[in-house]
């Protein structure tokens, strides 16, 4: 899917995140549930206003996930697999959610790597987001 250059540089970002995936986490939650708050319906047990223990807390979970992405990018299937299962059958997540996800992910990236983030970053990011994506929603049928 990424060749080894765009695995390389989805891993210089993640570099820059590492140590940091429960306030990117949060932020990214935040953003989710603020510009997308149809995205709330899946986290009701939150209440309607979901607290910042919270954000950090969930927001942590789903950044070291996409860092145990990250580090198994060519293996993604089998890593993530336990995560599908989840997600498909336990949760039930709409797939339309994950591009929203997605979006606001990279509106984080961007706003705190600013010109770390190049347009060439964003490029490989938006890929190995999508292939996640494809990866946790591939087991609904
Ligand atoms: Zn998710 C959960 C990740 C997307 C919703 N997640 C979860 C977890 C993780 C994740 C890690 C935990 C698990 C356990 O605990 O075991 N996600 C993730 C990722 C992604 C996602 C990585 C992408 C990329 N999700 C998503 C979306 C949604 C969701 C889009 C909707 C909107 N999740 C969810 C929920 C949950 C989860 C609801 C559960 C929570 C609780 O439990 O609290």
């Amino acid at each position: 899917m990424l060749s080894a250059q765009e695995r390389a540089q989805v891993a210089q970002v993640w570099d820059l995140i590492a140590g940091h995936e429960a306030p990117f986490g949060a932020e990214l939650l935040l953003r989710l549930f603020t510009v997308y708050p149809s995205t709330k319906t899946y986290f009701k047990h939150l209440g309607d206003r979901p607290d910042e223990v919270q954000l950090l807390s969930h927001g942590q979970r789903v950044l070291e996930a996409v860092g145990v992405a990250v580090r198994h990018m060519d293996n993604l299937r089998a890593a993530l697999s336990p995560l599908a299962d989840l997600h498909a059958h336990v949760l039930r997540v709409d797939p339309t959610n994950f591009p929203l996800l997605i979006q606001c992910f990279q509106v984080v990236l961007a706003s705190h790597l600013q010109g770390e983030f190049t347009v060439e970053m964003q490029v490989v990011w938006d890929k190995f987001l999508t292939g996640l994506a494809v990866v946790l929603t591939e087991k609904y049928h």
